[in-house]
């Protein structure tokens, strides 16, 4: 290195610095899955979710953690295991490449995979039960209830439903089982006032109506202790209690210290960062677990509520949720046959996405989505203005005077879906952009560069326009924008940095088809 460059990286670096500390910071997680059976496209729609956000403020410039993986511990995974006759952490090893698998083909960008038979996340279990003990915050007594075990839970009176005299999980639609023995309880029953406050006065629960029904249900019912054992003659797969070794910890205590865990919680310096920014993304079945337990049990250890618990409704199909004990899901391989692309995929559940309201999966739905945006479009409109800087300008498309009406409209766009992805409001965000999209489409037919002497300006702006809706899109459907910006030869930019007209020079290599059409309402392939 020369002299000046030395002079340059010492004036920089206080730059840098100022630049690093203003960075943003984002944790996401997703709940972490029983591996009892492969992933299907109810996972898939957290998890690509969760995704989608962490590449968003990727592209924001924050400083982003994500944290996916499976719970292996307890009852359901022990007896998954007993059916095919092996132990049941050989059966979680053969699972957990599995999940790998799929999340790798929706290009699922986590940065850590953690499983609770991680040797680390065991030792903070421990640690965090030894402290609990400590501070007289688990009591021995007896256990009497209804137990799904698929849920993993203890249904009381008014939860179950009751079908010829017996006691069924509303859930998974299955007989429960009466289980009494001896145990220890957590006392969250002490913690009820501030867990009310918690999640009445603060925003964390996201969006409110799921605070408001968990506020009621405390209301209510209040918060009542909770067994966190199990005795070993019964359930021995799971975490041992440090002060009793004749029982294994409860797996939802298990499972939801994973989020501490995937951050170095007790080790790492950097756990308070992250904390205090955590995102945790959940289906609405285990609402309850991710807040009235889960904030008596962060209470207990001294550790903030997370800043959000971002909540969605269920994927039905034929009006019930979608789930492997009812039998009524689709599987992520058939969708990807399907639409033929990994991120067709994540583009089809994020429109779908819903919050608030169970979405049916409807094939025709999904089908005319796919052929009305995705191929007629995105795809046509790449596709044409490829073919058309080819053909009439070798691929050399240089910066022209701008249109103002399209700038105006993609600056306002920029604008709105920067707004709307960083309140998760994806849906809306991709038909903005689609807006963008067909605007430009018309923009082509009224102009028609085909004709045109002169087409390089219409090129350039239909271009830039391109540009601004696949850097938008780029979070949701990775690979095609790559491909997209590849082809154009542009690089994918900070949201920050985007600009209509900022671009000097594109060299166009290819005019890409990205979406070939479905037939429409034909039948799933490969069923
Ligand atoms: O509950 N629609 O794991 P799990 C929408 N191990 N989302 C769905 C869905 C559907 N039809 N089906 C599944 C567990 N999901 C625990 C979590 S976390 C500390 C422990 C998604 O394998 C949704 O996110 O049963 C739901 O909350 C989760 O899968 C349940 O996954």
């Amino acid at each position: 290195m020369d002299i000046y460059a030395v002079v340059r990286v010492i004036c920089m670096f206080p730059l840098y610095c100022v630049s690093m500390a203003m960075r943003g910071v984002f944790y996401v997680t997703t709940p972490i899955y029983y591996p009892n059976d492969i992933p299907h496209i109810g996972h898939a729609y957290t998890t690509v979710l969760a995704d989608v956000l962490a590449r968003w403020r990727r592209l924001r410039g924050d400083d982003v953690f994500f944290l996916t993986g499976t719970d292996e511990h307890g009852l359901k995974l022990q007896r998954a295991a007993e059916k095919k006759g092996v132990k049941p952490k050989e059966f979680v090893d053969l699972m957990v490449p599995e999940f790998k698998k799929y999340w790798r083909l929706l290009e699922i960008s986590y940065n850590r995979f953690i499983r609770t038979t991680d040797r680390d996340h065991e030792e903070v279990v421990r640690r965090a039960l030894e402290k609990l003990y400590s501070r007289g915050l688990i009591y021995r007594g007896v256990y009497r209830g209804w137990y799904c075990s698929s849920c993993e839970k203890f249904y009381s009176e008014g939860e179950y439903e009751e079908k010829e005299g017996k006691k069924i999980c509303p859930i998974h639609r299955r007989e429960l089982e009466w289980v009494e023995e001896e145990t220890y309880f957590l006392k969250l029953s002490a913690y009820q006032d501030k867990v009310l406050k918690l999640v009445k006065d603060t925003d964390i629960i996201y969006p409110r109506t799921y605070a408001r029904e968990i506020a009621s249900k405390l209301e209510k019912e209040g918060l009542r202790d909770l067994s966190i054992a199990r005795p070993k003659d019964r359930v021995y797969w799971g975490v041992e209690l440090p002060f009793d070794d004749r029982y294994v910890v409860y797996v939802w205590i298990d499972a939801l210290l994973n989020y501490l865990t995937g951050i170095g919680y007790g080790e790492d310096e950097g756990f308070g960062r992250y904390w205090s920014v955590v995102h945790h993304i959940i289906g609405k079945d285990i609402l309850w677990f991710h807040t009235a337990i889960w904030f008596a049990v962060l209470l207990m250890l001294d550790v903030p509520p997370p800043r959000r618990v971002l909540v969605h409704a269920f994927i039905i199909n034929r009006g019930l949720k979608m789930g492997k004990s009812v039998g009524n899901v689709v599987m992520i391989d058939d969708m990807v046959d399907r639409y033929y692309s990994a991120d067709s995929v994540r583009y089809l559940l994020m429109r779908l996405l819903n919050l608030e309201k169970d979405v049916e999966f409807d094939l025709e739905l999904l089908d005319n989505m796919y052929n009305g945006e995705l191929a007629d479009t995105y795809g046509n409109l790449v596709r044409r203005v490829g073919i058309l800087s080819l053909r009439k300008l070798g691929g050399l498309v240089g910066r022209r005077e701008l249109d103002e009406e399209l700038c105006g409209k993609a600056e306002e766009i920029i604008g709105e879906v920067s707004k709307l992805m960083d309140d998760y409001k994806i849906s809306e965000s991709l038909v903005k952009t689609f807006d963008l999209l067909r605007t430009t489409n018309a923009y082509l037919n009224k102009t028609k560069p085909w004709e045109a002497e002169d087409p390089e300006p219409i090129l350039y702006n239909a271009i830039e326009a391109i540009r601004v809706a696949t850097n938008l899109l780029n979070p949701v459907m990775p690979s095609v924008t790559r491909k997209v910006a590849n082809s154009f030869g542009f690089e994918i930019v900070e949201v920050d940095k985007l600009e209509f007209g900022a671009f000097r020079e594109f060299r166009v290599r290819e005019a890409p088809i990205l979406f070939r059409k479905v037939r429409a309402g034909a039948p799933a392939r490969g069923k």
